[in-house]
């Protein structure tokens, strides 16, 4: 049997999981894209995690708004979806809620849904730590084998052991590096404008990389960050808008306003692709609609 899952933390804590109650012969990292477009060969022994449905998976777990490219399966299917902190959570749970995976699973929960505190994105320590290791958004390039071996440490190790782990340790101290370079390009970049936190990396050759919810520890007055960056070729500008973690008063249904430039999302995070051409009037537009909504 193989699983086919996302590379985070959710999708490793549904791979200690499944591995632990069923023989996988192989795991598979893949972007949920590759899913909805039908590009990634599925059979009936195939475990889906973590990821959009297909109609030929064995067994199928997720979490994720359900949208027109990612369907709900017409019939029945076996595993479990439902609207939960994280798929880990229903694996978890299908598999009999084996209690040497509560901390895993709780923590999963934590960082997958953005329930953080300010130390997590500060001082992040145990699971939430590693899970910004295996975070392929965190730029650290190609893990595949890193997350196998995450896979089975988890599996055998306390965490504190993990973290101790070569290859563990000099992520997190590659993280780190990079954090305090991201934390001084996000301030040099980054302006508070009522309640929007506006960060313009356009003027960056190389994106900036780190820790998302770094800027909301930075700008707390703010409830809504929105970013900007090029798009290839800088014939757009990609703009990128997301509610505070911690101050979690923004009023934006922020998939429903990204929609209106051609963008898309959910209601605390969204993006849209805008030409350059037009992208001052627009931004001011966006930055106008954030405020006024509070
Ligand atoms: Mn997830």
């Amino acid at each position: 049997m193989r699983l086919i899952t996302r590379g985070d933390l959710d999708g490793l804590a549904c791979a200690v999981i499944i591995t632990h109650h069923e023989k996988i012969s192989e795991i598979l990292l893949v972007h949920p894209q590759d899913i909805s477009d039908r590009k990634i060969d599925v059979h009936s022994n195939d475990i889906i995690a973590n990821l959009p449905y297909h109609p030929e998976c064995g067994l199928w777990f997720d979490h994720h708004l359900l949208t027109s490219s990612n369907r709900c399966p017409e019939g029945e299917f076996r595993g479990r979806y439902a609207q939960a902190p994280s798929a880990a959570l229903l694996v978890w749970e299908y598999f009999g809620k084996d209690p040497r995976f509560t901390a895993l699973v709780e923590e999963t929960n934590r960082l997958d849904s953005a329930q953080l505190t300010e130390d997590d994105v500060l001082h992040p320590k145990d699971y939430i730590l590693l899970g910004y290791t295996v975070d392929s958004r965190t730029g650290l390039g190609a893990f595949e084998v890193y997350f196998r071996q995450c896979v089975e440490w988890v599996k055998t190790l306390p965490i504190e052991e993990v973290l101790e782990q070569p290859m563990v340790a000099d992520r997190v101290r590659r993280l780190r590096d990079e954090d305090r370079n991201f934390r001084k390009a996000l301030l040099e970049a980054s302006r508070l404008d009522g309640n929007v936190v506006f960060t313009d990396f356009r003027s960056e050759v190389l994106l900036p990389i780190g820790n998302r919810f770094l800027v909301y520890t930075l700008f707390p007055q703010a409830n809504v960050s929105l970013r900007v960056h090029w798009g290839p070729d800088r014939e757009f500008v990609v703009v990128a808008v997301a509610h505070s973690i911690f101050n979690r008063t923004c009023n934006t249904a922020v998939g429903e306003l990204m929609a209106r430039y051609g963008g898309g999302g959910h209601q605390g995070a969204g993006s849209a692709p805008i030409p350059t051409a037009e992208a001052e009037d627009k931004l001011a537009e966006i930055v106008a609609a954030l405020q006024a909504a509070g």
